[in-house]
């Protein structure tokens, strides 16, 4: 911070430090609250008191920097004695070109309002200095309940920076990646009733666990396991946040499942969007014992089942799913339509599959197109084993009104388009375009807009692609 923005003069600089020293080193250690009150107006007249710590070699008295009666947003002022020596540590900033105080907008937000950031519950009109001279501006600082700090411009009213407050850890967990018919390129795995013996030790992958909360369990900011302490599937719980375990073991699918949400959304953030289902996801993992898992978007949390191969060791299963959640975030009440359904079936599928394609080899006999190569190996006979493929030769022509079934019909369009991008490019598209969907939309007003995105975020002749992707599917 001190290295990048604006520091008073050398000059100004000394003139106050000589001034304060004498003064603060004697009465702040040894006096109560009341006399240190002196101490404060020792110091320079533009400070505010935060507070005064007792170390073990004497004193320690905080202050924050302000203009005219406003605190300056990073501009702060220190007193430290030690054995009776004071120093000063001076990090106020240059403030200049303020015309005025007071604000043109004058309340940012009220308290309670919810904003893309969180609930507002506290509101203070700061000064932003500007950096390396520039002028300074006001701002309202909003605190909300995610622990995000909003700096709101208090003339334009445009949020100009948002601060994550929280503090977040590393872990290390245990996880197959994406699964383990991928990774051993082996289509004759079975699930072996959830055994270890059933998969060997090799498949296993040691990986950090990033954006934890650090309180021990696997909680953090893209994702949560919302499991029970004390429930049927307890919650996984490590004091040192290492949660290494085997697929017998009831926690090892949390682990795995932290993992894949956690990099799905790092890996949508790395595309530039900040705003899409970037939350701390709820996962509920093993609490049902069906062969299946969903997406609840009444309560947005994710249900991951044990039948068969426990659905949670697939990480395609779980990406296919935060594809729910993330159309869900981005177009409250998306998929009501049988065609909205369908994209959305289709949409978690290309997810699964971009996110593999992100760390595997597209090879005959574990294709990308291939979804699921894991999990279905308790329901399909034919190999390659996929729930679903994004690469079929259906058209329009051959939709049965089934979401899943159909879905395979736009995910192909959607996988064209990867094929003629990549998949950094392909995925930028398909994520801005969900944005405008409508929750009731058809197939051709889904695809007009993905094609009007391309055009928008690139040119016409990748919108030319786009369209053509969705024309060989009859969409267009
Ligand atoms: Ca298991
Ligand atoms: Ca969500
Ligand atoms: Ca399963
Ligand atoms: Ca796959
Ligand atoms: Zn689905």
């Amino acid at each position: 911070m001190r290295s990048t923005t604006p520091r008073l003069t050398a000059v100004a600089l000394l003139a106050v430090s000589g001034a304060v020293m004498a003064p603060a080193a004697t009465s702040a250690a040894l006096t109560p609250t009341s006399a240190r009150a002196t101490t404060a107006a020792a110091v320079p007249a533009d400070l505010t008191l935060v507070r005064t710590r007792q170390s073990l070699l004497g004193s320690h008295t905080w202050y924050v920097q302000t203009y005219r009666g406003i605190p300056v947003v990073g501009g702060y002022y220190a007193v430290h004695t030690a054995k009776g020596k004071a120093s000063v540590d001076d990090g106020r900033l240059v403030v200049t070109g303020l015309a005025t105080t007071s604000p043109r907008i004058t309340k940012a937000l009220a308290t309670g309002k919810t904003t893309a950031h969180g609930k507002a519950v506290s509101s203070r009109l700061v000064v932003v200095p500007g950096a390396a001279g520039a002028k300074a501006t006001l701002a309202w600082e909003v605190a909300t309940d995610q622990d995000k700090k909003v700096l709101v411009d208090a003339d334009k009213g445009s949020v100009t920076k948002v601060t994550d407050e929280r503090v977040y850890a590393d872990g290390q967990g245990k996880v197959f990646d994406p699964n383990p018919v991928v990774a051993l390129q082996n289509e004759s795995l079975t699930d072996g009733d959830n055994a270890d013996s059933a998969v060997p030790a090799s498949v296993y992958k040691t990986v950090t666990l990033s954006n934890l909360k650090g309180n021990g369990f696997l909680q953090g900011a893209f994702a949560t396991v919302g499991n029970k302490k004390n429930g049927k599937a307890p919650a996984a719980y490590s004091a040192n946040n290492v949660f290494a375990y085997t697929r017998s073991d009831t926690r090892f699918e949390q682990v795995n499942a932290y993992y894949a949400v956690d990099r799905v959304q790092t890996y949508i953030q790395g595309l530039g969007f900040s705003n899409v289902n970037n939350e701390a996801q709820e996962l509920l993992v093993n609490t049902v014992t069906v062969d299946n898992s969903f997406y609840s978007p009444n309560k947005d949390t994710i249900t991951l089942g044990t039948g068969g191969v426990d659905d949670g060791e697939d990480q395609e299963v779980v990406w296919h799913e935060y594809g729910h959640a993330v159309q869900d975030d981005q177009v409250p009440g998306f998929g009501k339509s049988n065609d909205g359904g369908a994209i959305g079936e289709a949409f978690g599928d290309y997810l699964a599959a971009t996110m593999s394609q992100g760390n595997s080899s597209d090879t005959a006999v574990t294709p990308w197109a291939c979804v699921m190569d894991w999990d279905s190996v308790s329901y399909t006979s034919s190999t390659p084993h996929c729930i679903r493929r994004l690469d079929t030769t259906k058209t329009v022509a051959d939709r049965t009104g089934e979401v899943h079934d159909d879905g395979e019909i736009w995910s192909h369009a959607l996988w064209d388009i990867n094929k003629a991008f990549g998949r950094d490019k392909a995925t930028k598209i398909i994520l801005e375009a969900q944005f405008s969907y409508s929750p009731t939309t058809t197939w051709a007003a889904a695809a007009q807009t993905t094609v009007d995105t391309a055009a928008a975020l690139g040119t016409a002749a990748d919108a030319a692609v786009v369209r053509a992707a969705f024309a060989a599917r009859g969409i267009l």
